[in-house]
């Protein structure tokens, strides 16, 4: 059985659990080679700190891909999230460009914004940007607030059934992507929360976890990230949102129950090696 191989391109944030100290955990425990493309070191992420060091990437990029493509590697997804710059935004476009092959995935996790807000550091004019890397993929992971930015629609933190749909059709019709899945959405009741992912027909499948208080940061990367591992375990797209629902659910009831600032992440490690249990191939066992 050959080892899957996905491309993470994010940033790396020292401290506060996101992006590549989220995907490369979680991908490994799934079965997964996880290569990375660091395209900025921070010694933590962006939200609720202050004082934060980066160092930007930009100019390893391409000389990065150069090499992996010189050296004929071959990637069976390429998932990116969290990019530093506009111009880090084109500059993957291209990576994608010369390390995609046919049956490579293409996965957008379009990070950008949360909470009707963008993010520190993100310009007006960015998420149109984010828009022309999301027709290169094959599934986009935004949240309500990406999927505002994304759609240029007004921000609606709780849509009804009707609307969800219409977002992810409206995603996928107007980025380009062949399927979406939108994040933070609680239908059904008013105590949970959960994700929605397009169906090709039109309609769409809804998994959802229970509610708890609180904003959690690096919610979205672990649950863009246990997506991928299921995608890349051969799941369903419907199966891999119930998956990385759960995986992401549990990892925020065991977060507030500890009781540990938000700011710090998912406390996730303790379900990791569950997580990875339900991908063991039978010979493994
Ligand atoms: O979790 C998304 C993320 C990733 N990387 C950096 C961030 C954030 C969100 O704030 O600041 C650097």
């Amino acid at each position: 059985m050959r080892t899957p191989r996905v491309l993470a391109i994010h940033d790396i944030s020292g401290v506060g659990r996101c992006s590549l100290t989220v995907a490369l955990p979680v991908l490994s425990a799934a079965g997964i080679e996880c290569s990375v493309l660091p395209t900025a070191v921070l010694s933590t992420h962006t939200g609720e700190f202050e004082g934060y060091t980066f160092r930007d990437l930009t100019e390893d990029i391409m000389p990065i891909a150069q090499h992996w493509a010189d050296l004929g590697l071959h990637f069976d997804a390429i998932y990116t999230g969290y990019l530093g710059s506009f111009e880090q935004v084109e500059l993957v476009k291209q990576v994608i460009g010369k390390l995609r092959s046919d049956n490579t995935l293409i996965i957008v996790d379009p990070v950008m914004a949360d909470e009707g807000k963008l993010y520190p550091g993100f310009s007006e004019d960015y998420p149109a940007q984010m828009r022309t890397l999301c027709a290169l993929a094959d599934v986009i992971v935004p949240n309500l607030t990406e999927a505002a930015l994304l759609l240029d629609c007004k921000y609606d933190a709780n849509p009804d059934a009707e609307r969800v749909g219409a977002l992810l059709r409206a995603l996928c019709v107007n980025t380009g992507a062949t399927a979406s899945v939108l994040t933070g959405v609680s239908l059904e009741s008013a105590t949970n929360m959960g994700a929605a992912g397009s169906n090709p027909d039109g309609g769409f499948t809804y998994t959802a976890g229970q509610m708890v208080p609180g904003m959690y940061h690096g919610s979205g990367d672990l649950f863009s990230s246990a997506l991928v591992a299921g995608l890349m375990n051969g799941r369903s797209l419907e199966d891999a949102v119930a998956l990385a629902v759960h995986f992401t659910s549990t990892s925020i009831k065991r977060t507030f129950a500890a009781g540990t600032e938000t700011r710090y992440g998912l406390l996730f490690e303790a379900g990791l090696a569950q997580f990875g249990m339900q991908f063991q191939h039978s010979a493994d066992k």
